[in-house]
């Protein structure tokens, strides 16, 4: 059973209360039921956390390298900021899929740039909701396939 880190980082406990037109109605807790559901068809085991502190995201990503883990990863605002979570990702070994719910590409200039994209193994936004699903499709996949690849041949 692969085991996935589901990360959201700054104000995105707010979902669904705030900016509904740019972030939807969704509230986070709707969007770990999504997940949850999803991981139970893939069979991974999710462990599914927020926090506002750039420290605290650092010490997730850390927890899910130590235990062979993989990531999802909205890290909203540091995403496009913060060394310290590009560090903690390409030092964990942890195979990591950065989403975010809007297409930040279609957005203010400062958006455009991701600090944590080129320590990811890929990048999905602009779904919605459905770009957690298709991270965690996306990242267990990865996972499989590396271990398939792991295993000797039985030929
Ligand atoms: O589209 C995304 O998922 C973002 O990661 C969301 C971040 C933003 O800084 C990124 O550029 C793109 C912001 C999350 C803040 O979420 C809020 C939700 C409701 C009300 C206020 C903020």
């Amino acid at each position: 059973m692969t085991t996935v880190f589901v990360l959201n980082g700054p104000n995105l406990n707010l979902l669904g209360r705030r900016e509904p037109h740019v972030y939807g109605s969704t509230t986070l807790a709707d969007i770990e039921t999504l997940v949850r559901g999803k991981a139970e068809t893939l069979g991974a085991a999710i462990m599914f956390r927020q926090s506002n502190h750039e420290g605290q995201l650092v010490d997730w990503i850390q927890e899910a390298g130590a235990q062979g883990a993989g990531i999802v990863i909205n890290a909203g605002a540091y995403t496009h900021t913060s060394i310290a979570l590009r560090d903690a990702i390409s030092g964990s070994g942890a195979p990591t899929v950065e989403i975010h719910i809007s297409n930040v590409h279609a957005r203010e200039g400062f958006r455009h740039r991701s600090l944590i994209a080129p320590v990811s193994v890929g990048v999905i936004c602009g779904f919605g909701p459905m770009s957690y699903l298709l991270g965690l499709e996306a990242v267990h996949q990865v996972m499989v396939e590396r271990a398939r690849q792991a295993k000797p041949s039985q030929h």
